[in-house]
Protein backbone atom coordinates (compact mmCIF):
# COMPACT_ATOMS: atom_id res chain seq x y z
CA UNK A 1 0.00 0.00 0.00
CA UNK A 2 1.83 3.48 -1.15
CA UNK A 3 -0.77 5.61 0.90
CA UNK A 4 -2.75 5.46 3.96
CA UNK A 5 -5.13 7.29 5.20
CA UNK A 6 -3.65 7.59 9.05
CA UNK A 7 -6.81 8.38 10.95
CA UNK A 8 -4.91 6.51 14.39
CA UNK A 9 -4.00 10.20 16.01
CA UNK A 10 -3.41 13.54 15.13
CA UNK A 11 0.42 12.71 16.09
CA UNK A 12 1.07 11.10 12.89
CA UNK A 13 1.37 14.83 11.01
CA UNK A 14 4.70 15.61 9.34
CA UNK A 15 6.08 18.96 8.23
CA UNK A 16 5.14 20.62 4.92
CA UNK A 17 7.58 21.86 2.85
CA UNK A 18 7.03 25.25 4.09
CA UNK A 19 7.78 24.25 7.58
CA UNK A 20 10.64 22.39 6.73
CA UNK A 21 12.04 25.25 5.22
CA UNK A 22 11.81 27.59 7.91
CA UNK A 23 13.33 24.85 10.10
CA UNK A 24 16.30 25.17 7.70
CA UNK A 25 16.49 28.67 7.82
CA UNK A 26 16.22 28.54 11.64
CA UNK A 27 18.69 31.12 13.86
CA UNK A 28 20.38 28.07 16.33
CA UNK A 29 22.10 28.43 20.05
CA UNK A 30 23.16 26.10 22.31
CA UNK A 31 19.39 26.05 24.34
CA UNK A 32 21.66 24.87 27.37
CA UNK A 33 22.55 28.48 27.57
CA UNK A 34 19.78 29.90 26.74
CA UNK A 35 21.49 31.11 23.67
CA UNK A 36 19.14 29.80 21.49
CA UNK A 37 17.33 32.53 19.48
CA UNK A 38 14.25 30.59 17.79
CA UNK A 39 13.87 28.49 20.81
CA UNK A 40 14.00 32.22 22.71
CA UNK A 41 11.82 33.17 20.15
CA UNK A 42 8.91 30.73 20.52
CA UNK A 43 9.16 30.36 24.59
CA UNK A 44 7.88 34.23 24.56
CA UNK A 45 5.83 33.78 21.47
CA UNK A 46 3.82 31.18 23.62
CA UNK A 47 3.74 32.85 27.13
CA UNK A 48 2.49 35.94 25.22
CA UNK A 49 -0.29 33.81 23.71
CA UNK A 50 -1.32 32.30 26.84
CA UNK A 51 -0.55 35.01 29.24
CA UNK A 52 1.55 33.64 31.38
CA UNK A 53 5.20 35.39 32.54
CA UNK A 54 6.98 33.00 31.13
CA UNK A 55 7.00 28.95 28.77
CA UNK A 56 9.59 26.40 28.74
CA UNK A 57 9.70 24.59 25.34
CA UNK A 58 10.25 20.66 26.07
CA UNK A 59 10.41 17.41 24.23
CA UNK A 60 6.41 16.24 24.93
CA UNK A 61 3.23 16.60 26.16
CA UNK A 62 4.57 14.07 28.69
CA UNK A 63 7.48 15.93 29.53
CA UNK A 64 5.54 19.39 29.51
CA UNK A 65 2.50 17.47 32.23
CA UNK A 66 5.07 15.99 34.23
CA UNK A 67 7.14 18.56 34.59
CA UNK A 68 4.55 20.95 35.66
CA UNK A 69 3.09 18.40 37.99
CA UNK A 70 7.07 18.04 39.92
CA UNK A 71 7.19 21.65 39.88
CA UNK A 72 3.63 22.20 41.67
CA UNK A 73 4.17 18.96 44.36
CA UNK A 74 5.76 17.19 47.06
CA UNK A 75 6.29 13.50 47.28
CA UNK A 76 3.08 12.11 49.18
CA UNK A 77 0.60 15.00 47.65
CA UNK A 78 -2.44 14.12 45.61
CA UNK A 79 -3.53 15.22 42.27
CA UNK A 80 -7.13 15.58 41.32
CA UNK A 81 -7.83 14.46 37.86
CA UNK A 82 -10.44 13.16 35.52
CA UNK A 83 -10.46 9.33 36.08
CA UNK A 84 -9.87 8.84 32.61
CA UNK A 85 -7.27 11.31 31.55
CA UNK A 86 -4.37 11.34 29.95
CA UNK A 87 -1.66 12.68 33.08
CA UNK A 88 -2.85 9.81 35.23
CA UNK A 89 -3.49 6.69 32.56
CA UNK A 90 -1.05 7.25 29.62
CA UNK A 91 2.39 8.68 31.14
CA UNK A 92 3.88 5.25 32.12
CA UNK A 93 3.15 5.87 35.70
CA UNK A 94 5.51 9.44 35.59
CA UNK A 95 3.74 11.27 38.65
CA UNK A 96 4.64 8.40 40.96
CA UNK A 97 7.94 8.16 39.76
CA UNK A 98 8.91 11.33 39.20
CA UNK A 99 7.23 13.24 41.92
CA UNK A 100 6.05 10.44 44.31
CA UNK A 101 2.53 12.21 43.89
CA UNK A 102 -0.94 9.81 43.73
CA UNK A 103 -3.89 10.57 41.85
CA UNK A 104 -7.44 10.95 42.82
CA UNK A 105 -9.15 10.11 39.48
CA UNK A 106 -12.90 11.90 39.90
CA UNK A 107 -15.77 10.26 37.23
CA UNK A 108 -16.49 12.92 34.31
CA UNK A 109 -18.94 13.35 31.77
CA UNK A 110 -17.06 12.93 28.51
CA UNK A 111 -14.13 14.24 30.30
CA UNK A 112 -15.82 17.07 31.90
CA UNK A 113 -16.45 17.43 35.17
CA UNK A 114 -17.41 20.19 38.28
CA UNK A 115 -16.24 21.93 41.36
CA UNK A 116 -18.71 19.72 43.47
CA UNK A 117 -16.81 16.80 42.41
CA UNK A 118 -13.38 18.16 42.86
CA UNK A 119 -14.66 19.83 46.27
CA UNK A 120 -15.69 15.93 47.45
CA UNK A 121 -12.37 14.66 46.66
CA UNK A 122 -10.65 17.43 48.60
CA UNK A 123 -9.00 15.49 51.80
CA UNK A 124 -9.65 16.63 55.24
CA UNK A 125 -6.35 17.35 57.43
CA UNK A 126 -5.58 14.14 58.95
CA UNK A 127 -1.98 12.36 59.21
CA UNK A 128 -4.10 9.03 57.35
CA UNK A 129 -4.54 10.91 53.70
CA UNK A 130 -2.32 12.86 51.47
CA UNK A 131 -2.61 16.35 50.76
CA UNK A 132 -5.04 17.40 48.09
CA UNK A 133 -2.53 19.96 45.93
CA UNK A 134 -2.89 20.45 42.45
CA UNK A 135 -5.97 19.73 40.10
CA UNK A 136 -5.35 18.81 36.30
CA UNK A 137 -7.76 19.20 33.68
CA UNK A 138 -7.65 18.03 30.09
CA UNK A 139 -8.76 20.22 27.39
CA UNK A 140 -9.90 19.24 24.69
CA UNK A 141 -10.57 16.07 26.02
CA UNK A 142 -9.20 12.97 25.13
CA UNK A 143 -10.56 9.83 26.05
CA UNK A 144 -13.69 12.28 26.25
CA UNK A 145 -13.91 12.70 22.54
CA UNK A 146 -12.19 15.50 21.97
CA UNK A 147 -14.91 17.45 24.32
CA UNK A 148 -13.68 21.16 25.09
CA UNK A 149 -14.06 22.01 28.74
CA UNK A 150 -16.78 24.51 29.28
CA UNK A 151 -15.15 27.96 30.68
CA UNK A 152 -17.39 28.30 32.95
CA UNK A 153 -16.85 25.25 34.62
CA UNK A 154 -13.65 25.76 34.88
CA UNK A 155 -13.83 29.38 36.48
CA UNK A 156 -15.94 27.44 39.34
CA UNK A 157 -13.08 25.07 39.99
CA UNK A 158 -10.55 28.10 40.24
CA UNK A 159 -12.90 29.65 42.87
CA UNK A 160 -12.98 26.40 44.97
CA UNK A 161 -9.08 25.49 44.03
CA UNK A 162 -8.15 29.61 45.59
CA UNK A 163 -10.66 28.91 48.54
CA UNK A 164 -8.48 25.87 48.85
CA UNK A 165 -5.38 26.23 48.93
CA UNK A 166 -5.38 23.92 45.74
CA UNK A 167 -3.11 24.70 42.49
CA UNK A 168 -4.36 24.01 38.37
CA UNK A 169 -2.79 22.73 36.20
CA UNK A 170 -4.38 22.35 32.64
CA UNK A 171 -2.99 19.84 30.07
CA UNK A 172 -3.66 21.43 26.93
CA UNK A 173 -2.37 19.62 24.33
CA UNK A 174 -5.09 20.16 22.43
CA UNK A 175 -5.89 23.52 23.69
CA UNK A 176 -5.64 24.78 20.19
CA UNK A 177 -8.51 22.54 19.33
CA UNK A 178 -10.72 24.13 22.24
CA UNK A 179 -9.63 27.73 20.90
CA UNK A 180 -10.69 27.00 17.48
CA UNK A 181 -14.30 25.02 18.52
CA UNK A 182 -15.37 27.28 21.31
CA UNK A 183 -13.86 30.73 19.93
CA UNK A 184 -12.36 31.39 23.40
CA UNK A 185 -8.69 32.93 23.09
CA UNK A 186 -5.74 30.83 24.48
CA UNK A 187 -5.15 33.46 27.11
CA UNK A 188 -9.02 33.45 28.62
CA UNK A 189 -8.40 29.90 28.86
CA UNK A 190 -5.16 29.74 30.08
CA UNK A 191 -6.40 32.53 32.85
CA UNK A 192 -7.66 30.01 35.52
CA UNK A 193 -4.32 28.37 35.68
CA UNK A 194 -1.43 28.22 37.56
CA UNK A 195 0.16 26.59 34.50
CA UNK A 196 -0.27 25.60 30.78
CA UNK A 197 1.30 22.08 28.94
CA UNK A 198 0.42 22.71 25.36
CA UNK A 199 1.61 20.58 22.49
CA UNK A 200 3.26 21.55 19.10
CA UNK A 201 3.09 18.11 17.79
CA UNK A 202 -0.34 17.12 17.79
CA UNK A 203 -2.31 18.23 14.36
CA UNK A 204 0.02 21.06 13.52
CA UNK A 205 2.36 19.02 11.52
CA UNK A 206 5.40 19.72 14.18
CA UNK A 207 7.73 17.07 14.12
CA UNK A 208 8.48 17.30 18.13
CA UNK A 209 7.48 19.89 20.70
CA UNK A 210 5.30 21.21 23.56
CA UNK A 211 5.75 24.03 26.01
CA UNK A 212 4.80 24.67 29.65
CA UNK A 213 3.48 28.13 30.70
CA UNK A 214 3.07 29.73 34.14
CA UNK A 215 4.66 32.26 36.60
CA UNK A 216 8.16 32.78 36.12
CA UNK A 217 9.72 30.94 39.62
CA UNK A 218 7.19 27.81 38.22
CA UNK A 219 9.27 27.72 35.15
CA UNK A 220 12.09 28.42 36.05
CA UNK A 221 11.33 24.83 38.92
CA UNK A 222 10.55 23.37 35.78
CA UNK A 223 13.47 24.55 33.79
CA UNK A 224 15.32 22.85 36.66
CA UNK A 225 13.64 19.63 36.52
CA UNK A 226 13.70 19.70 32.49
CA UNK A 227 17.41 19.48 32.98
CA UNK A 228 17.22 16.75 36.19
CA UNK A 229 15.19 14.42 33.15
CA UNK A 230 18.00 14.67 30.11
CA UNK A 231 15.54 17.65 28.48
CA UNK A 232 18.38 20.12 28.42
CA UNK A 233 18.77 20.48 24.22
CA UNK A 234 21.41 22.25 22.28
CA UNK A 235 20.46 23.74 18.67
CA UNK A 236 16.07 23.37 19.20
CA UNK A 237 15.84 25.99 17.34
CA UNK A 238 15.27 23.98 14.39
CA UNK A 239 12.72 22.44 16.08
CA UNK A 240 11.49 25.32 17.73
CA UNK A 241 11.08 26.95 13.96
CA UNK A 242 8.16 24.44 13.51
CA UNK A 243 6.26 25.48 16.11
CA UNK A 244 6.84 29.07 15.59
CA UNK A 245 6.03 28.46 11.52
CA UNK A 246 2.59 25.97 12.76
CA UNK A 247 1.53 28.56 15.45
CA UNK A 248 1.74 31.20 12.65
CA UNK A 249 -0.20 29.03 9.82
CA UNK A 250 -1.68 26.18 11.26
CA UNK A 251 -3.87 26.90 14.06
CA UNK A 252 -7.14 28.83 11.97
CA UNK A 253 -6.71 25.55 9.84
CA UNK A 254 -8.03 23.12 12.67
CA UNK A 255 -11.48 24.13 11.74
CA UNK A 256 -11.34 22.20 9.00
CA UNK A 257 -10.23 19.05 10.92
CA UNK A 258 -13.16 19.83 12.92
CA UNK A 259 -16.07 19.97 9.88
CA UNK A 260 -13.65 16.81 8.69
CA UNK A 261 -14.72 14.82 11.89
CA UNK A 262 -18.23 15.97 12.13
CA UNK A 263 -18.47 14.53 8.50
CA UNK A 264 -16.84 11.61 9.25
CA UNK A 265 -19.07 10.61 12.21
CA UNK A 266 -21.89 11.91 10.22
CA UNK A 267 -21.51 8.96 7.69
CA UNK A 268 -20.68 6.37 10.53
CA UNK A 269 -23.73 6.88 12.08
CA UNK A 270 -25.52 5.17 8.91
CA UNK A 271 -23.32 2.70 8.38
CA UNK A 272 -25.29 0.00 10.13
CA UNK A 273 -23.86 -1.68 12.66
CA UNK A 274 -21.46 1.22 13.92
CA UNK A 275 -22.97 3.75 16.79
CA UNK A 276 -21.48 6.62 17.19
CA UNK A 277 -23.29 10.10 17.84
CA UNK A 278 -22.26 12.71 15.70
CA UNK A 279 -23.70 15.13 17.86
CA UNK A 280 -21.09 14.67 20.17
CA UNK A 281 -18.48 15.29 18.02
CA UNK A 282 -16.78 19.31 19.03
CA UNK A 283 -13.32 18.71 17.45
CA UNK A 284 -11.10 16.33 15.53
CA UNK A 285 -11.42 13.03 17.80
CA UNK A 286 -14.10 10.75 17.58
CA UNK A 287 -14.91 7.54 19.17
CA UNK A 288 -17.40 4.83 17.52
CA UNK A 289 -18.57 1.60 19.23
CA UNK A 290 -18.33 -1.74 16.90
CA UNK A 291 -19.92 -4.30 19.40
CA UNK A 292 -22.65 -4.66 16.91
CA UNK A 293 -21.04 -6.62 14.15
CA UNK A 294 -20.03 -9.36 16.50
CA UNK A 295 -15.91 -8.22 15.47
CA UNK A 296 -13.59 -6.76 17.90
CA UNK A 297 -12.25 -3.61 17.21
CA UNK A 298 -8.87 -5.02 16.48
CA UNK A 299 -10.21 -7.33 13.73
CA UNK A 300 -11.78 -4.23 12.36
CA UNK A 301 -9.02 -2.08 12.48
CA UNK A 302 -6.94 -4.88 10.57
CA UNK A 303 -9.71 -5.09 7.96
CA UNK A 304 -9.47 -1.35 7.44
CA UNK A 305 -5.94 -1.50 7.03
CA UNK A 306 -5.73 -4.13 4.06
CA UNK A 307 -7.24 -0.78 2.62
CA UNK A 308 -5.43 1.30 3.54
CA UNK A 309 -7.10 2.87 6.27
CA UNK A 310 -5.47 3.05 9.74
CA UNK A 311 -7.20 3.51 12.95
CA UNK A 312 -6.91 3.14 16.55
CA UNK A 313 -8.76 0.33 18.28
CA UNK A 314 -8.77 1.53 22.18
CA UNK A 315 -11.00 -1.22 23.60
CA UNK A 316 -12.73 -4.23 22.81
CA UNK A 317 -15.26 -2.76 20.59
CA UNK A 318 -14.31 0.63 20.55
CA UNK A 319 -12.71 2.22 17.83
CA UNK A 320 -10.91 6.55 17.92
CA UNK A 321 -10.61 7.90 14.58
CA UNK A 322 -8.73 11.28 14.42
CA UNK A 323 -8.43 14.02 12.00
CA UNK A 324 -5.46 16.10 10.93
CA UNK A 325 -3.30 17.90 8.54
CA UNK A 326 -2.74 15.34 6.69
CA UNK A 327 -5.87 14.53 6.17
CA UNK A 328 -8.09 15.49 3.27
CA UNK A 329 -11.85 16.02 2.61
CA UNK A 330 -11.61 13.15 -0.24
CA UNK A 331 -9.83 10.93 2.45
CA UNK A 332 -13.11 11.00 4.53
CA UNK A 333 -15.11 9.74 1.95
CA UNK A 334 -12.55 7.29 0.80
CA UNK A 335 -12.17 6.19 4.93
CA UNK A 336 -16.10 6.05 5.01
CA UNK A 337 -16.37 4.04 1.74
CA UNK A 338 -13.76 1.41 3.03
CA UNK A 339 -15.79 1.32 6.45
CA UNK A 340 -18.69 0.36 4.67
CA UNK A 341 -16.74 -2.58 2.79
CA UNK A 342 -15.68 -3.91 6.10
CA UNK A 343 -18.71 -3.68 7.71
CA UNK A 344 -20.60 -4.96 5.05
CA UNK A 345 -18.38 -7.56 2.89
CA UNK A 346 -16.24 -10.52 4.03
CA UNK A 347 -13.44 -9.42 6.82
N1 LIG B 1 -1.86 11.45 23.26
C1 LIG B 1 -1.56 10.45 22.26
C2 LIG B 1 -1.39 9.08 22.92
O1 LIG B 1 -0.48 9.13 23.96
C3 LIG B 1 -2.66 8.50 23.42
C4 LIG B 1 -2.66 10.41 21.25
O2 LIG B 1 -2.45 9.76 20.21
O3 LIG B 1 -3.71 11.02 21.47
N2 LIG B 1 -2.04 14.96 26.84
C5 LIG B 1 -2.99 14.50 26.00
C6 LIG B 1 -4.39 14.93 26.20
C7 LIG B 1 -2.63 13.66 24.94
O4 LIG B 1 -3.59 13.20 24.14
C8 LIG B 1 -1.29 13.29 24.78
C9 LIG B 1 -0.87 12.37 23.67
C10 LIG B 1 -0.34 13.78 25.68
C11 LIG B 1 -0.76 14.62 26.71
C12 LIG B 1 1.11 13.41 25.61
O5 LIG B 1 1.75 13.95 24.52
P1 LIG B 1 3.12 13.30 23.97
O6 LIG B 1 2.72 12.12 23.14
O7 LIG B 1 3.71 14.41 23.18
O8 LIG B 1 3.93 12.93 25.14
Amino acid sequence: MDKYIDLRSDTVTKPTPKMRQAMSEAAVGDDVFGEDPTVNALQEKVAFLLGKEAALFVASGTMANQLAIKAHTQPGDEVIIEASSHAMNFEGGAGAVLSGVQFCGIPGHRGIFDAAQVEAAIRVDDVHFPVSRLVVIENTHNRGGGTVFPLPKIREVRDLATRRGLRMHMDGARLWNACVASGISPSEYAAPFDSVSVCLSKALGCPIGSLVAGPKDFVKRAHRFRKMVGGGTRQAGILAAAGIYALDHHLDRLQEDHHNAKRLARGLALIKNIIIHPEEVETNILYCDVSPTGRSAQEIASALRQRGILVHPTGKSLIRLVTHLDVSFEDIDEALQGMKEVMHGPC
